[in-house]
């Protein structure tokens, strides 16, 4: 037993009975929204995950404990986010042991998720190779964990902010698949194609759940990634979005903006150069990618 867990016991009991469980992060919350949108949404998403006949299991490190599933007053905590730091896969050793609250990013809430035995998580957008990597070598954890960390991320592609290219040609190196829900078009978070595309298209949440189970069955470690475009009627226009995206990623070169307060500076800056248009469209891919995880999660508990 790992006695840093820490996981609520109606999560608990749904995992002993082979119930379906969805994981979220809550860097989303912390460092991707406003209070109080984010908290909003963070009840609304939980919400919308049982309404699919699955469990909620929001992640985060709270009084030295890698919590599993939040109370009111936790997820209140997480979306207020004073003193909230953001936690990497580094990070978690100084948090646990410094008893500081962190919102997990991907890699994180897929590392606790893997621990308390949950296989499928909800997100927005993952982190992945920036633009300018090529001198910068930043590089989000989140692919690495992907690499190792046997769950299927549910996330509705990558942001612009990122060299959508090269993180594809990364998790190809690393052995991910990357999985189109109902598309041949890799998504880019606010649109619906990116001019790239996936390794295979899934025509189904079943047929994921499969795939999950065939690669996880013979012994492979590692997670994969399904993604599952923004709803049409949500979508925004790709010209307008790379404009806006262009002029937040020179505002943080300009501004000397480096590591890991990059994505949360982008993420702020695009938020209010749409004047909040794009945080409508986040919370809703957000809430689409809560539903496609629960139906995978509901069909692998099938098989
Ligand atoms: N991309 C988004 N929204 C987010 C993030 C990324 O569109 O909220 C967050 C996720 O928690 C992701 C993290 O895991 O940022 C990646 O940060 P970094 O690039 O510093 O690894
Ligand atoms: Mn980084």
């Amino acid at each position: 037993m790992n006695p840093y867990l820490s996981v609520l016991p109606e999560i608990q009991s749904a995992l002993d009975a082979g119930k379906p469980v969805v994981a979220l992060e809550s860097t989303i919350l912390s460092h991707g929204m406003p209070y109080p949108q984010n908290l909003e949404f963070g009840r609304k998403v939980e919400q919308l995950i049982r309404e699919e006949g699955a469990v909620p299991a929001t992640i985060a490190i709270l009084d030295g404990k890698l919590k599993v599933g939040l109370n009111e007053e936790e997820l209140e905590r997480m979306c207020r986010a004073e003193g909230v730091g953001k936690v990497s896969r580094r990070d978690v050793p100084v948090y646990l042991a410094a008893k500081k609250p962190g919102a997990t990013t991907v890699a994180t809430t897929m590392l606790i998720a893997e621990m308390a035995g949950i296989r499928v998580f909800a997100t927005g957008g993952i982190g992945g190779v920036h633009r300018g990597a090529e001198t910068t070598m930043d590089i989000s954890a989140d692919l690495q964990e992907l690499a190792h960390t046997s769950v299927a991320v549910v996330s509705a592609g990558v942001k612009s902010i990122l060299d959508i290219g090269l993180t594809l040609e990364y998790l190809e190196t690393m052995g991910v698949p990357v999985l189109g829900m109902r598309t041949n078009d890799f998504p880019a978070f606010y649109c619906r194609k990116s001019g790239f595309s996936v390794d295979y298209a899934l025509n189904s949440e079943e047929e994921a759940a499969r795939v999950m189970k065939a690669k996880w069955d013979c012994g492979m470690k590692g997670g994969m990634i399904i993604a599952n475009p923004i709803p049409e009627e949500y979508a925004m226009d790709s010209d307008y979005m790379n404009g806006i995206i262009e002029q937040a990623v020179r505002e943080s070169v300009e501004q000397g903006i480096k590591g890991k307060k990059i994505t949360p500076f982008l993420l702020a800056r695009i938020v209010e150069l749409t004047g909040g248009e794009s945080l409508a469209s986040n919370i809703q891919l957000a809430f689409h990618n809560a539903r496609c995880a629960s139906r995978i999660a509901v069909a692998y508990s099938k098989l």
